[in-house]
């Protein structure tokens, strides 16, 4: 019930915006033009150009069960939180999208339409605390996990049994930028009854959009590149299948992680510049990377713009540009990369990635220091590895700052 009512509220807000943008134009809008409309008229009593924060827990009720519009509780439904998921539901190319107060709570979402006895195939290298997510919370209610390298398809049919219902990958992966052919798997997938769900944090959906690869649910954390500005935690799933999008707005309200009214306009703000922020971070990236590679400092440099990246011939046919993420290993292990981190000064020592500053950090120390040490040791999460959020200041001086913190680290 609550499902459908959602949904109702949801095609009326899409019927609004649709009546108006239908008046100037029936052709497909580009991206930024999405990232700064969809979802989104001038509204309220003043017709405000920007979405209001409707900062209220309830809405009044004329009648007993006669909702305003819909609206009449603020968990399941926000006009803020309504704005920010059509637009978010605009930019992955979803007919649904579900905002939620972090990354790790939408992927607890996910994990919510599973049963106990179900088996999900995760890839092998995947953000520390999604790790911790399975292992250390649905691990315990009867979920079985198989962890494998997805940047060879045929390991993901070797894992699958019939009790398999969920592959679940990041490409790039969190810290590793391994790329997998996000089509290819789904497909395997699918030929096996099972849902693939893409988390797109590293990419944002300017770089990749993996529902039109054949994927079922699309993963964010919302903190990341679509907050852009590092002052909000939140998290999104993104769908087109109507049964899937039933359960999970179900479990949506049902559970009830869902963000505040200002985070989702402080969301809405920020994907509006999207497009112009990804072109920047990995622009900046590409430079930085480059310096690295040419560094007698540097054992390897990972980064999906190299032509030296493993999988860098899918990279350019999957990804739209190679994004803001850098994974470097420098000489001398652990106490040379603790001195490069501590002499960085415009890159921040720092968890997270995705906001307009630099930012860099130690994954076997921060954020991947729940994954055992002997599976950090095998996958190559080694104590010299570095990785680095490029952002968006000029590249120039990130790149002058990186060349010092190697300098007095050395
Ligand atoms: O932090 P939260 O909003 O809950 O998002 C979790 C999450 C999910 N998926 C990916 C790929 C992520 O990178 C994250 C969070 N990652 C960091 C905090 C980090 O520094 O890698």
């Amino acid at each position: 019930m609550l499902g459908s009512l959602k949904a109702s509220i949801y095609e009326n807000w899409m019927k609004l915006q649709g009546m108006k943008k239908e008046k100037s134009s029936n052709k497909a809008l580009g991206f930024a033009t999405r990232a700064i409309h969809a979802g989104q008229e001038p509204a309220g009593p003043v017709n405000s150009i920007m979405t209001p924060i409707y900062q209220t827990s309830t809405f009044v009720q004329p009648s007993p069960g006669e909702y305003h519009q819909g609206y009449d509780y603020a968990r399941s439904a926000n006009p803020t939180r309504t704005a920010l998921e059509a637009n978010l539901a605009a930019l992955e190319g979803a007919s649904r999208a579900f905002a939620f107060s972090s990354g790790c709570a939408a992927a607890d979402a996910v994990m919510h339409i599973l049963s106990s006895g179900d088996h999900v195939i995760c890839g092998d290298d995947v953000y520390g605390g999604t790790f911790r997510l399975f292992d250390k919370v649905f691990k315990r209610l009867g979920i079985t996990f198989s962890y494998i390298n997805l940047e060879n398809e045929e390991n993901l049919r070797a894992a699958i049994n019939p009790k398999t219902k969920m592959l679940w990958l990041e490409s790039p992966t969190n810290p590793l930028l391994k790329v997998s052919d996000i089509e290819k798997l789904a497909a395997i997938a699918k030929e096996h009854d099972c849902i693939t769900v893409v988390d797109n944090t590293f990419c944002s959906p300017f770089i990749q959009n993996p529902l039109s690869l054949g994927a079922d649910i699309v993963v964010h954390s919302s903190t990341k590149y679509l907050g852009g500005h590092s002052d909000v935690i939140g998290g999104a799933l993104m769908v087109s299948d109507t049964e899937l999008a039933e359960r999970i707005g179900f479990v949506q309200n049902a559970v009830g992680a869902v963000p505040a009214p200002m985070d989702c306009f402080l969301l809405l703000r920020s994907t509006k510049t999207l497009a112009l922020r990804i072109e920047r971070h990995s622009q900046n990236a590409q430079l930085i990377a480059e310096f690295l590679e040419t560094s007698d400092e540097v054992e390897s440099v990972t980064y999906p713009g190299l032509a030296s990246h493993p999988q860098y011939e899918l990279a350019q046919k999957q990804m739209k540009l190679a994004g803001g993420m850098v994974t470097v290993v420098l000489k001398g292990g652990l106490p040379r990369a603790r001195r490069f981190l501590e002499s960085v000064e415009i890159f921040s020592l720092a968890e997270s990635l995705g906001g307009v500053e630099s930012l860099i950090e130690h994954p076997a120390i921060m954020t991947h220091a729940t994954i055992p040490v002997e599976t950090r040791a095998a996958l190559g999460i080694s104590d010299g590895l570095v990785r680095l959020s490029v952002g968006v200041e000029a590249g120039a001086d990130l790149l002058d700052d990186v060349k010092q913190a190697l300098a007095a680290s050395s």
